[in-house]
């Protein structure tokens, strides 16, 4: 029986990416000096590297080869990281990010049905409950029994660690939870872990071919209302990315 739902946050419960994350890491770069700065056709391929590290660790790998790989690269990697979480954090404060159609509803009936909540994802664990608390409420991040983040698993998405270990800490079995994710790797990830998997294609992945695989594809979790406001909110992105 169905005991649990389990949600990725970048995407699927709101469309961070553009107009947060990647303006963070600008600011971080900005900051340092770099002399980096991430256009939105830039990120979108970058957006292939789960996980904000391991994200920049590629790009400085395209851009410095040889440097990439000096000693002192993994702890300027973690600063900069630091730096841009809390820039994340401030826009999220600032009303930046809201959620994606039908998510707060859904979150809502699943509570009244009984239903248990998880999180799996590859974004760090300051970012999700910021997320939560200025969306959903102070009390919200104590609505997910388990929230499983960032570097919580070695392998991020789409491996499926985090899947994995969001399952054993609930101590269910896949077949007892869905998945609801908006991306490729995301996608990839839950069905690894045995999990069927609705998706909600985010703006990143508007044009990326969900196959059968998934249990639904659907253009979010809103009602009729709702869905012409979350595409509308789509449209201006489109041909740019
Ligand atoms: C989100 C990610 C993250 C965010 C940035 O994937 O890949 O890296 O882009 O967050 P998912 P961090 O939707 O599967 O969670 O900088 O904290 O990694
Ligand atoms: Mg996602």
């Amino acid at each position: 029986a169905l005991k649990a739902l389990i949600f990725d946050v970048d995407g699927t419960l709101a469309e961070t990416e553009f107009d947060g994350h990647r303006v963070a890491f600008n600011e971080a770069f900005a900051a340092a000096r770099l002399g980096w700065h991430w256009d939105l056709p830039t990120y979108r391929r970058l957006l292939a590297v789960t996980g904000g590290k391991e994200r920049m660790l590629a790009w400085w790998r395209e851009l410095d080869p040889v440097g990439a790989e000096a000693g002192d690269v993994p702890a300027r990697i973690r600063e900069l990281h630091f730096d841009k979480t809390a820039r994340y954090a401030a826009l999220v404060a600032a009303g930046r990010m809201q959620l994606r159609p039908g998510v707060e509803r859904l979150l809502g009936e699943a509570r009244a049905a009984g239903l248990r909540l998880a999180i799996a994802t590859t974004t760090t664990f300051d970012n999700v409950e910021a997320l939560l608390r200025h969306t959903l409420g102070e009390e919200a991040t104590g609505w997910f029994e388990v929230i499983g983040a960032g570097d919580a698993v070695a392998a991020k998405k789409p491996a499926p660690d985090i899947y994995r270990h969001v399952l054993a800490r609930l101590g269910i079995d896949a077949n007892e939870a869905i998945a609801f994710e908006d991306s490729g790797p995301g996608l990839a990830s839950a069905l690894a872990a045995g999990l069927a998997c609705v998706v909600t294609p985010s703006l990143l992945a508007a044009d990326a071919p969900f196959d059968e695989r998934a249990l639904a594809v659907i253009d979010h979790l809103g009602e009729d209302g709702a869905a012409a406001g979350g595409i509308a909110l789509g449209r201006p992105w489109r041909g740019v990315l």
